[in-house]
């Protein structure tokens, strides 16, 4: 079967709420050694952006968001060993406190970008979803973390990420850590108009951002 075939399956995996199929697909790309960041993006990510559009335009509803969530992170699962194995190991990179902020669950791009920065070396403590601005903070100082990553699927939790950083300059020790944001609405602006310190698109662009953070 082509690489194609077997993408599309996956994708269609997704679409088609289909643990199962998601899971078998996914073993058949490893199995033919496609590179496995090319089935999250291709495969994986592509299958839910139309769940999402779908769900946008009523044509989807909650439990099917969910069921396409539980496919993707089953089939992610799959990948993780082969994503860390292919990874290019660095010694300490850096620390690395990660979160969802409050008020939302979304988890699989969090989930996507700490296993992208654990094979480049960072240290993560994945502080989960729904975190309160106090835990970001309190987490970050007891890990003597270099890096707050805040992830908001929400445009209703976006605002928590500027009540981390405004919290972090209340207590005097904004310039102890460097910030970054993502998520679905958050874009370049948004991270300047809150002082952050980098915004980045995709997971793959997120580690090239905090490797460059932490040069400079
Ligand atoms: C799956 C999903 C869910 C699942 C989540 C399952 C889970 N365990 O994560 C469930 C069913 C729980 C859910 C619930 C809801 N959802 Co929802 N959900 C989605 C969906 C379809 C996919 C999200 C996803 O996982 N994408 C795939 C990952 C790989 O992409 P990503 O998260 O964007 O992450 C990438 C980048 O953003 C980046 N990144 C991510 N985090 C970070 C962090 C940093 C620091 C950096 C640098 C980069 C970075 O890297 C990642 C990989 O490249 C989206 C639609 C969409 N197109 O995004 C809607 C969506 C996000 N949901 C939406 C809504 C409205 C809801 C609900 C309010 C629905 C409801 N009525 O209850 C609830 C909210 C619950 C809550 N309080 O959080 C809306 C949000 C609209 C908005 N802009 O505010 C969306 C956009 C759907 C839509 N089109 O309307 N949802």
């Amino acid at each position: 079967m082509s690489e194609e075939k077997i993408i599309e399956d996956l994708k269609e995996a997704i679409i088609g709420l289909n643990e199962g199929k998601a899971v078998e697909a996914t073993k058949n790309l490893i199995a033919q050694g496609i590179d496995p960041l090319v089935c999250v993006e291709k495969g994986l990510s592509s299958g839910m952006a139309i769940i999402g559009d779908k769900f946008n335009q009523g044509e989807c509803f909650l439990p099917e968001l969910i069921r396409a969530g539980n496919a993707f992170n089953a089939a992610l699962k799959v990948l993780e060993p082969e994503i860390m194995k292919r990874g290019e190991k660095q010694s300490q990179a850096g620390v690395v406190v990660l979160g969802t902020v409050i008020g939302d669950v979304h988890k699989i791009g969090k989930e996507i970008l700490a296993m992208l920065l654990k094979t480049r070396g960072f240290v993560v403590h994945n502080l989960g979803e729904d975190v309160s601005m106090s835990t970001f903070v309190s987490k970050a100082e007891e890990y003597d973390a270099d890096i707050i990553g805040m992830s908001a699927l929400l445009t209703t939790t976006m605002p928590a990420q500027k009540e981390v950083i405004d919290f972090l300059k209340e207590k005097g020790i904004r310039d102890s850590f460097l910030v970054m944001v993502g998520g679905g609405p958050v874009n370049q602006k948004w991270s300047d108009e809150i002082g952050a310190d980098g915004y980045a698109e995709t997971a793959e662009e997120a580690v090239q951002l905090a490797l460059r953070l932490i040069d400079t």
